[in-house]
Order: structure tokens, then C-alpha cells, then sequence
């Protein structure tokens, strides 16, 4: 079966988590992703959170699938020539250094654009232009500065970051989306551009209902937050609403059976307007189904707390699956609180390619996230992570036609 980017070669010049998840996910779609890494160091990834002496990490094994290794310092003359014979083959070149670092190696977007005037060049950097531009940054502070920490948490204790990558994982996918739209405009131009997805703007595209909200506030309260039943006034600025929806179906986070012992016996319950009454009966209220305290959805707005604790009563009889099992058939939209260890254990997971075993010579096998994304023509498969510089003479040869001496030569001067 032929695979989506089947004929893009990709020079991918990420490291840590941002860019390699973007590259990760360009290799699954088809792409020839060669990793270019420093000899005898790589990406700074392979070695941190270690849990296995000697191998790869699971930090980097589960960022780096379905790409080939090959080892060069882009410092070194040989090395930069190397490097630039690499551009000319290339379709798509990815990095995500710090502000400045491409540039000081001698590959700015002008000689890039010199050496293949039809390169796409992607880049993530935590901040795009203005005061911060030149800034080292991070998955946390991307979050922050991406307003997704002010609007995370109680809003009686301080901003929280999430546990999804949205900084790092959340950029990678804004930035495959930015390369795979620039090869198709290529496909009419004949062009290549300049691809760019700083940190902090994708973590606010991320949030863009706390941008709203921050705008409804000129008008009056937030009348879907708790703190609006609870007659807390509002501040200037969109509050921490805890477990509250973002949209306009209020919900919330609820206790179910066993909660007291299990940290994750919970589920999520919304009260969607439109089976308002079923749930009513499910949770043994059917008194609020006339009652114009509660009939409508504006009656309810004030009353949230008092109905989510109706709710609760009736979710901790029950456990979080038993919950589903008894809202699904009436279409009450619910959800139960998934450890990583139950969705390890998830089987559907594992028949549609999500969760994946991957076999590797130095670690053996571990579990990973595969391709969320599927294609009916476009088969997914996972492949182990490369070993570092696993395929230099391969791509010295296959990619860049260097003959066996020409090899020996730029092993000799130290570039790979
Ligand atoms: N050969 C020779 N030198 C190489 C090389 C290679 N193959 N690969 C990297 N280097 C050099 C760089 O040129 C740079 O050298 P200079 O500082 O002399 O220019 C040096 O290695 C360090 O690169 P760096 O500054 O990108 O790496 P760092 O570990 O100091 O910083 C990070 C890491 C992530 C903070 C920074 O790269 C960054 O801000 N990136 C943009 C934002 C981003 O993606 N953040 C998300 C990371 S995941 O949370």
C-alpha cells in the first residue's frame, strides 16, 4: 500500500519533544525522516529518564519511531559540506534549536533558500516575533505563557500546568499541519517557505474558549462557571473554573464507587440540555423535570452546585464503567476517569493501532502511543526508534551518493 508522503525526504534537526513529534508523525504518514544528530552525544533526550542502563530512553524511543539516525557535527567543514548536500536532496527541513542557534551554524533561511530554493523550512521556537523572541522555552512555560495555566485549576489555589504536552506534542501537530499544507502548495508553485509555529501561539490557539470567555466578561458574569451558583464576583480576567465544562453544557468531575481508595474512581457527567429529562429519571429526580427551578436550562445555571451533588449521590452507587454502562443507552454524554494503567491495559487501543508494543534490541519491548490519526489508505506502521547514527553510511551513500572512499574520508575528518 502506498503511504500518504511516500516520496518526501525530510531533514529532521529536532531534538527534546516539540519537533520530534511532529517529525514522528510526518515518518508514520510515509515521509523519509533522516535524523541528524550530534556524534557521540544526540538528541539530549536519548539519555534522560533513563529506566534501562545502557538503552535509549522510553523518552526518546516514543518520540523518534520510523526515522533513521545519522550522526553529523554541522560544525565541522566536512561536516557543513555534508550538510548542505543534505539540503539540496531534501524536501522538508524541521529544527527546533534555540533562537539564533541555525543561524550560527551558517544555515539561515537565506542560504537555505540558496542551497533549495524548493526546501519547505519548518521551525518552532517558543515565541514568535516581539520581546521574548529570543527566548530558550520550555513545555511549561509555553502553557503558561499561553494563558493555558491562568485558566487551569480552582480557582482557590494557583494556576496549574496539564498533564497533555499541549506546549511540545500540541506545536509538533500545528507545525505537520503547517508542512503538509506548504508541500501542496509547493505542488503549484514550485516553491518552497518558511513554516513557523511558536510555542506560546499554539498553546493559545489551544485555548481559544478562554479568550472568549475573557470577552463575554464586558458584558456580565460567566453564568456556566461554579463560582456564578456560588455568587463569588468575577475579577477582570477568565478565572480557573476546576472541572467546569467550557462549553455551554455545564459539567463536572464526580465521585463514583470506591473513590475513597481508588484515585481515579471518577467520572465525567454532563448535563446536556437536550436529555435533561432522562437524566432526571436515571438519577431518580423525576420531580425536576417540571419543576420550573430546573426544567430549563437558565433555572439551572445558579443551581449547578446542588444538582451536581443530585448527581453524585446516584455516581457513587455506581462504579465509573457502571455509569457509562446506565447513561449510554439514553445518550447522556459521560466519561470515566482513565488511569495510564487502565488505558495500557485498553484492548481497543491496542486493535486500532493506538496503543502499540515495539520491540527494540537494547530495551526490549515497551508500549507506545502509534499514529492517533488513521487513513484508509495510508497504513500505519510503527517501527522502533534508531540507534544513534543507525544509518549514517546508509545515508551517506543512498541519499548523498558517496562512494566507500568518499565515507572513509568524512569518518576521517570527524564530521559523523
Ligand atoms: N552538530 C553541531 N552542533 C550542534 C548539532 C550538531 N549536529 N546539533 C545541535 N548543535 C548545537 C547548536 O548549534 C547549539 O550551539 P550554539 O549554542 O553554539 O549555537 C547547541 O548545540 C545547543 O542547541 P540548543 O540551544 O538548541 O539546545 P539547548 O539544549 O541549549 O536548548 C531548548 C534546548 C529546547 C531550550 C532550545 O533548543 C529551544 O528553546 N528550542 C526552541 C523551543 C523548543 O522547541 N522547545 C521545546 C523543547 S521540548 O520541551
Amino acid at each position: 500500500m502506498s503511504k500518504a508522503l511516500d516520496g518526501v525526504r525530510i531533514l529532521d534537526f529536532t531534538h527534546v519533544q516539540s519537533g520530534p513529534t511532529c517529525t514522528q508523525l510526518l515518518a508514520w504518514m510515509g515521509a523519509d525522516v533522516i535524523k541528524v544528530e550530534r556524534p557521540g552525544v544526540g538528541d539530549a533526550t536519548r539519555k534522560q529518564l533513563a529506566d534501562v542502563e545502557g538503552a535509549d530512553s522510553l523518552y526518546f524511543t516514543m518520540l523518534n519511531h520510523n526515522k533513521r539516525s545519522l550522526t553529523l557535527n554541522s560544525k565541522n567543514e566536512t561536516g557543513k559540506e555534508v550538510l548542505e548536500r543534505l539540503v539540496k536532496k531534501c524536501d522538508v527541513l524541521v529544527e527546533n534549536f534555540a533562537p539564533g542557534a541555525l543561524d550560527r551554524m551558517g544555515f539561515s533561511w537565506e542560504r537555505i533558500q540558496e542551497l533549495n530554493p524548493k526546501m519547505i523550512m519548518a521551525s518552532v521556537k517558543g515565541f514568535g516575533p516581539g520581546p521574548y523572541e529570543d527566548c530558550k522555552v520550555y513545555e511549561n512555560v509555553a502553557q503558561c505563557a499561553g494563558g493555558s495555566a491562568s485558566t487551569t485549576g480552582f480557582r482557590d489555589g494557583p494556576p496549574l500546568v496539564t498533564g497533555a504536552q499541549i506546549g511540545d506534542s500540541g506545536t509538533g501537530l500545528h507545525l505537520a499541519l503547517g508542512i503538509t499544507a506548504a508541500l501542496l502548495q509547493r505542488a503549484n508553485t514550485g516553491r518552497g517557505q518558511l513554516v513557523q509555529a511558536p510555542m506560546q501561539d499554539s498553546v493559545l490557539n489551544l485555548c481559544r474558549v478562554k479568550l472568549r470567555d475573557q470577552q463575554r466578561l464586558d458584558t456580565g458574569p460567566l453564568k456556566e462557571y461554579s463560582q456564578f451558583g456560588e455568587n463569588v464576583e468575577f475579577g477582570d480576567s477568565t478565572p480557573r473554573a476546576g472541572n467546569d465544562s467550557g462549553g455551554g453544557q455545564p459539567g463536572r468531575i464526580l465521585k463514583c464507587k470506591g473513590w475513597e481508595i481508588d484515585p481515579n474512581a471518577y467520572t465525567y457527567f454532563i448535563t446536556q440540555a437536550a436529555v435533561w429529562q432522562k437524566i432526571c429519571d436515571v438519577i431518580g429526580k423525576p420531580e425536576w423535570k417540571e419543576s420550573p427551578d430546573y426544567a430549563t436550562p437558565p433555572a439551572r445555571l445558579s443551581r449547578l452546585n446542588e444538582i451536581f451533588n443530585e448527581i453524585e449521590k446516584w455516581t457513587m452507587t455506581k462504579t465509573k464503567f457502571e455509569v457509562m454502562e446506565l447513561c449510554n443507552p439514553h445518550n447522556i454524554p459521560v466519561g470515566p476517569i482513565l488511569s495510564m494503567k487502565e488505558i495500557s491495559e485498553d484492548l481497543s487501543l491496542r486493535e486500532s493501532g493506538t496503543i502499540v508494543e515495539v520491540d527494540h534490541p537494547e530495551r526490549g519491548k515497551y508500549l507506545t502511543v502509534g499514529c492517533p490519526i488513521k487513513f484508509s489508505d495510508s497504513a500505519v506502521e510503527v517501527t522502533r526508534s534508531p540507534l544513534l547514527g543507525e544509518h549514517t553510511d546508509e545515508i551517506l551513500s543512498d541519499v548523498l551518493d558517496y562512494d566507500a572512499d568518499q565515507i572513509a574520508a568524512i569518518r576521517a575528518s570527524g564530521a559523523v
